[in-house]
């Protein structure tokens, strides 16, 4: 522990527009939650704050999907969060919200400090504009083809099938999330933070200074230095968020990745009057959990604010776990391929420990994992139920019938070395313990955990009490000796036992409380000082009745959540969907002339509504630069009229008019379709401007 006097522990803060899943669990919030438990336990100053990051697009997108506010998505999804964490026994001091006043008050203020230093540079850019949903579009607003891997589905801030991080303008044929409009090009202004303004600054103490750090952090830290940075901008055109605090800036908020970080702060300061201690002096170890997708905000972004804003200490580690698949796949919230938190909790009530080990003693420390139920039935029935369970279970059963309920007496004078070797390997293993959960190497700290009992049950083997037992029976004079060996061999498993809670508390904090009842203790045995005593379970003291700790889970529990998963898949569309259509044979030969009869023009639908009792038949106001047409069009199967809403298409503009349901319609739109008959419109890959030519 060193030179610190104090700790402050984060964890990243989900953002509040879905449930958590057992990903989010294994990628910090456990790990996190591991490493307070011990540092409380060793009684370290330390706050653990935590929140729901409240702003940003995936909030309003989410928002709009489901047609009601950006509040009261995070109102709903806040809770759900903060419930399933309290459920798992993530023990946050305080688990707080970006949308709360401290926080708008403590962003704009940071915000402004930079401001005033003159640390921003102020750009007036062309960037993508919506022109239907009259919003500029960055970030999720904004999707097209990917220029590195052709994925068509690619974000204006990175690409989720390679990962590259992205800028809109690399963004091939891109549309508007919001109305899936061509968007067009708009000048906005914008305050940018220089970022290579801080690579000396940030090279020096990271490539230098923290060659500690995890491989994969320190990796990834460097290849973006090396690579150079670049300015970034730290504000967004939008109304949902932290308002610029600036008299020139109507409609821009705060970046959300400038925002979310300084919830650690806002966090802090609602938690304590002392948070200044915390977060400006020296001698406090700051500390950030997260995933590995957080890794450039919390380790070069973040650091370089906090560095211009001047008052803030900087984070001694940042712990970043990889990810964490499901049954081989990459767990995807939108095709609902995930373990949902709230839901392990009511199939699995009262058995959080049994996820908390699993997911510690699979996690992606290193690199990505994989979770199975098959091995989550596995760990549970072998390490918990027969190894961990087993053996304070035997120890309890045994203690009630050969020494009557009580802790019976140690009797040096017929000690043997297996007694001996007790106490020197406890000790070691809290060592190892120790030194691995400093290091933040927690497999490795829970495996030695187990480690423990396991040699708990091989003495208990060894010693065989309940044979002595028998002896005894059978033959009256080996009474006292045998009583004095059996005293022995249980009072050392009693200990052990009580050891075991205390080690394991951080991992397993249910099953050390229920060991705690188990033994008639108060919870204060489990401070970490009192691990490696053979003197907590005082002799003549009578115990509760042996309880067991883990059960085995049976192949028919699994199996529910196996077909469960895949029952909540959303399909892919299907190859039918997506295949190429059959081949039709090409038409008859026709000359340039007949071609040039055609004029053929980009517009935009304007106005979409459906035709009074016609299924098929949208009527559709569409912008052809020089006028606007009504052209009616049998898509009304395929589209809804708000989904067509800003939609550039080709229209055959001089098509003699046609009335169709009474409705003269001007022009002909131009459709492909694919082979399971799905329509789609056929326009330009890039914005045109209405009324340009088709030749
Ligand atoms: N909300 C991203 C995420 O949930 C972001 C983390 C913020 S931590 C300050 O992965
Ligand atoms: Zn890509």
């Amino acid at each position: 522990m060193g030179k610190f006097n104090r700790y402050l522990i984060t964890a990243a803060l989900p953002y509040a527009n879905g449930p958590v899943h057992i990903g989010h669990l294994a990628g910090c919030y456990i790990p996190a939650d591991i490493y307070v438990r011990y540092l409380r336990a060793k009684k370290a100053d330390v706050k653990f704050v935590g929140g729901t990051d409240e702003h940003g697009v995936p909030i309003t997108i989410k928002a709009m999907k489901e047609g009601v506010t950006p509040q009261d998505i995070v109102d709903k999804y806040h809770k759900i969060i903060y419930d399933s964490f309290t459920d798992m026994g993530i023990s946050f001091d305080i688990f707080s919200r970006t949308t709360k006043q401290v926080h708008h008050e403590t962003s704009a203020a940071f915000f402004k400090t930079m401001y005033d230093k003159g640390l921003f540079e102020e750009k007036v850019t062309e960037q993508y504009f919506d022109e239907t949903a009259g919003v500029f579009l960055a970030d999720r607003y904004i999707t097209g083809t990917c220029p590195k891997c052709g994925n068509p589905n690619a974000y204006g801030d990175q690409c989720e099938k390679c990962g590259s991080s992205l800028s809109p303008d690399e963004l091939i044929n891109p549309r508007s999330t919001l109305s899936n409009a061509v968007p067009v090009k708009k000048q906005t202004k914008h305050w940018y933070m220089p970022l290579q303004n801080y690579e000396p600054f940030l090279k020096e103490w990271i490539l230098e200074g923290h060659k500690e750090w995890k491989n994969n952090v320190y990796g990834q830290c460097k290849s973006w230095l090396d690579s150079g940075l670049q300015s970034r901008a730290m504000t967004r055109d939008s109304n949902w968020g932290i308002k610029v605090p600036l008299p020139d800036a109507e409609g821009k908020v705060l970046y959300v990745w400038f925002d979310a970080p300084i919830g650690y702060i806002s966090a802090t300061k609602e938690l304590t009057e002392n948070w200044a201690d915390y977060w400006c002096k020296e001698d406090t170890k700051l500390v950030h959990f997260i995933g590995k997708d957080n890794i450039v905000f919390h380790c070069i972004i973040f650091p370089a604010m906090l560095k211009a804003h001047g008052n803030f200490i900087l984070p001694d580690n940042v712990p970043a776990n990889e990810f964490l698949n499901i049954e081989g796949d990459k767990v995807s919230t939108s095709r609902n391929w995930a373990v949902w938190v709230h839901d392990y909790v009511k199939d699995f009530p009262d058995q959080q420990d049994v996820l908390r080990y699993v997911l510690t003693s699979t996690a992606p420390e290193t690199k990505d994992n994989d979770f199975t139920w098959k091995d989550f039935q596995q760990r549970n029935n072998s390490e918990l139920a027969d190894i961990f369970s087993g053996f304070v279970h035997r120890t309890m059963v045994l203690m009630h019938k050969l020494c009557g309920g009580k802790v019976p007496p140690f009797h040096p004078e017929i000690k043997d070395e297996k007694d001996d070797a007790v106490l020197p390997n406890l000790l070691a293993s809290k060592q190892k313990i120790e030194d691995s959960i400093e290091n933040f190497r927690l497999r490795e700290a829970l495996a030695e955990v187990i480690d423990i009992a396991r040699k708990g049950n091989k003495y208990l083997q060894d010693k065989e009490p309940w044979i002595l037992a028998k002896e005894m029976e059978k033959n009256p004079e080996l009474a006292e000796k045998n009583q004095k060996l059996i005293d022995n061999c249980l009072h050392l498993c009693l200990q052990l036992t009580a050891n075991l809670a205390i080690l394991a508390n951080p991992f397993l904090p249910f099953t050390a409380k229920k060991i705690c009842h188990m033994l008639k203790v108060v919870d204060r045995m489990l401070d970490w000082e009192n691990a490696g005593s053979l003197n907590l379970v005082r002799v003549g003291y009578s115990l509760r009745p042996a309880e067991k700790l883990f059960v085995q889970i049976e192949d028919a529990k699994i199996q529910e959540q196996i077909d469960k998963l895949h029952a909540g898949l959303v399909k892919p569309a299907t190859p039918a969907e997506t295949a190429a259509p059959e081949p039709k044979e090409v038409k008859e030969e026709i000359q340039f002339e007949d071609f040039a009869k055609l004029d053929l023009r980009v517009g935009t639908i304007l106005e979409a509504e459906k035709v009074p009792k016609a299924d098929k038949l949208l009527k559709l106001l569409v912008d052809i630069g020089t006028e606007k047409r009504t052209v009616v069009s049998g898509i009304a199967a395929h589209f809804a009229p708000e989904e067509v809403v800003g939609k550039q298409v080709t229209l055959v503009a001089n098509l003699a008019p046609r009335k169709m349901r009474g409705i003269e319609s001007q022009g002909m739109i131009l459709m492909a379709e694919n082979a399971a008959g799905k329509l789609v419109f056929v326009n330009p890959d890039a914005a045109v401007d209405a009324g340009s030519e088709v030749r």
